[in-house]
């Protein structure tokens, strides 16, 4: 289409677009690898209401060799009808208007409508190239756009019995840091949402490889499939989860529940299929019921006295696997991150069917209801001796930031905000890094070999680890329901390992540390990995470091012909002296960290488990997978 046939309202919506394209940010977080993969989700949470809507059972993703993306649909397909307020095609409206989806057409819960539900026009506008193909009404139609500005009008190019949308995307590189797409990333969203949709089929192909790597997730149980996958790697007490499901005039609730003999709680809330990482209404009505109907069954039966004290909702939720999912028409999303639910109906409606499903089941599984309780009794006990325990410790001065651990090298700067401490593996590379570093603002704390691994432990010999206590101690802000973020005695805490397997396993034992014990560290973004050279190649008087063994090849390659060079590798920070461990770790300067984050609660828990858990096999496999390659750790 000539520019010229634009009226004014095309420039305005060009003017939409171009914002899009001037400021990703807004509309996707960030142009990183967040942002990127933002964009499939976008596609295909477009299919997915279609699946809500009961006209979608499958749909596909596709990364094609250039890292193109195609999602695939058998929904209704983008109507192709003259909108008559645009006077454009259904099909140009929703690719090429800011917040077209709802306005048009469509009903049932909508998930685009939800967190960042920015429409498709976003992708378009974000993409150097996009081609929709629509199946409707008995034909094929075609669009095709370059930064989203059409290249043509729609057109039919041929007939079909089929209906649905096929949308292909080409991330632009103008915009994005990286256009490469990460399989584990898609591939762990895709299955989150195939659990959260019962039935529908989602089916992720990877064509850059030599051999296609295809994945299907479909799950007839939905999210009851979910928690079954979240204990899988753990000992269950009873043997099938709890699971309910009621339709309301406030909407959909489903609820899924089973406990496992760890010690670790997993609550997953979802509305609308977005996480709401920061709970809500729904989770709230949850939380009530189980503390409530699991009180109030313990002390029918005699379990709980008179005399006693009820169980508290934490106690009760030890070793709980759940996912509630909700579905709702005017979702309201509120707090920071836009991921708490608001609308308060939702409250007693959760509240209300998890009480009466929960007495039932309790009623009718007399078994594993004792279990279940005795769990919860055995957790108010642990929890009370591990306050006395820890109590004590306080008294002694153990816990207090006033007596700081031994082998701590504090900084001089006392403003919390401008610090940063380095948690390092092993003596000598602690004394190392004590003489590499500069002391004004930065602190070190050696730690000694394979720290105790809290999963498998409870508090109460994880508090008496000299390990664990002299990192709760220099940290300065507690742990778990006494933890305090404002007590932060560094902003930066990072963590500095070999780079060999037993680096990468001590890492994970800190991280497991962060994650049971002072998990808003991790969501404030306080914790960061440092990155050790894996290489030294030195050549003449010069010498260079690679990070990894493209790096080295890349570094190789460049030099001169017939340049004469020594490869050196690193085993350990052991074999640096303080000067390089400066240079390549830990002058701010030079260095690269990588900041954890942990937004992907499932991926986190599931890592978790496979690294912490009783099994040696999985982890095995993600050490091996991720130990070298750990780029950015919202696994
Ligand atoms: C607007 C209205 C309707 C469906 C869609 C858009 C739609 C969008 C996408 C994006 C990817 N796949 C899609 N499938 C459908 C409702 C159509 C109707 O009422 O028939």
């Amino acid at each position: 289409m000539p520019e010229s046939s634009y009226s004014g309202k095309d420039i305005q919506v060009l003017e939409g677009l171009e914002a899009v394209r001037k400021r990703p940010g807004m509309y996707i977080g960030s142009t990183g690898p967040k942002g990127l993969h933002h964009l499939v989700y976008e596609v295909v949470d477009n299919s997915v209401d279609e699946a809500l809507a009961g006209c979608c059972s499958a749909i596909e993703i596709v990364i094609h060799a250039d890292n193109s993306i195609s999602v695939t649909d058998n929904g209704r397909g983008i109507p192709v009808d003259n909108v008559p307020k645009y006077r454009k095609s259904g099909v140009e409206v929703a690719l090429t208007i800011l917040h077209a989806g709802g306005k048009f057409g469509g009903s049932g819960y909508k998930v685009s409508g939800g967190l960042h539900g920015v429409g498709v026009s976003v992708v378009n506008a974000l993409s150097s190239r996009l081609e929709v193909e629509v199946k409707r009404g008995g034909q094929v139609w075609q669009m095709t756009f370059e930064r989203g500005k059409p290249l043509g009008p729609l057109r039919s190019v041929g007939k079909t019995k089929a209906t649905g949308t096929k949308v292909t995307f080409w991330a632009d590189p103008d915009v994005f840091e990286t256009t490469e797409f990460s399989w584990d990333t898609l591939s762990s969203r895709m299955r989150e949402t195939a659990f959260l949709n019962k039935n529908l089929k989602i089916t992720l192909v990877d064509e850059r490889e030599l051999e296609p790597r295809r994945e299907e997730f479909r799950y007839a149980g939905g999210i009851l499939d979910f928690v079954k996958y979240l204990n899988d790697k753990k000992e269950p007490l009873h043997s099938r989860p709890i699971y309910f499901e009621t339709e309301g005039a406030e909407g959909v609730a489903e609820v899924a529940l089973q406990w496992n003999t760890g010690y670790s709680e997993a609550v997953l809330a979802f509305a609308n299929n977005i996480n709401t990482h920061e709970g809500g209404t729904h989770l709230d009505g949850f939380k009530n019921a189980l503390t409530r109907t699991i009180n109030d069954y313990a002390r029918r039966q005699g379990i709980l006295k008179d005399k006693d004290e009820n169980l508290s909702g934490e106690d009760i939720r030890e070793g709980l696997t759940a996912v509630i999912s909700v579905k709702l028409n005017e979702p309201q999303f509120e707090g920071q991150t836009k991921t708490k639910l608001g609308n308060t109906e939702m409250r007693s409606f959760v509240q209300s069917i998890v009480t009466t499903g929960l007495a039932e089941f309790l009623e009718e599984h007399p078994k594993p209801a004792r279990a279940i309780v005795n769990k919860s009794t055995q957790a108010a006990k642990a929890r009370a001796a591990a306050r006395k325990a820890r109590e004590l410790t306080r008294r002694k001065g153990l816990l207090e930031s006033s007596t700081l651990p031994g082998k701590l090298a504090d900084c001089s700067i006392r403003e919390a905000a401008l610090t940063e401490v380095y948690l390092v593996e092993g003596d000598s590379a602690g004394g190392s890094a004590k003489q590499a570093r500069d002391r004004s603002f930065q602190a070190i704390l050696p730690l000694r070999g394979k720290i105790l691994n809290v999963e498998k432990a409870g508090i109460n010999r994880a508090l008496s680890s000299e390990e664990i206590q002299a990192m709760i101690t220099a940290l300065g802000t507690g742990i778990q329901d006494e933890f305090d973020l404002q007590q932060a005695r560094y902003h930066k805490v990072i963590i500095m390992t070999d780079a060999d397997v037993d680096g990468a396993h001590i890492r994970c034992l800190i991280l497991t540390f962060f994650y049971r014990f002072m998990r808003p560290m991790i969501d404030a973004g306080y914790i960061y990995i440092a990155q050790p050279p894996l290489y030294k190649l030195s050549y003449g008087k010069k010498h260079e470091y690679a990070y990894s063994d493209k790096e080295l090849q890349r570094a190789i390659g460049a030099l001169a012909e017939n340049t004469k060079y020594t490869v050196q590798r690193y085993k350990g920070l052991g074999e640096m002296n303080p000067e390089q461990l400066w240079e390549t770790t830990m002058d701010p300067a030079r260095r690269t960290l990588l900041q954890v984050s942990l937004d992907d609660a499932m991926a986190a828990e599931e890592a978790f488990i496979d690294l912490m858990g009783d099994q040696v096999e999985p982890r095995k496999v993600f050490i091996q997978r991720h130990a070298k390659s750990v780029r950015y750790l919202d696994v």
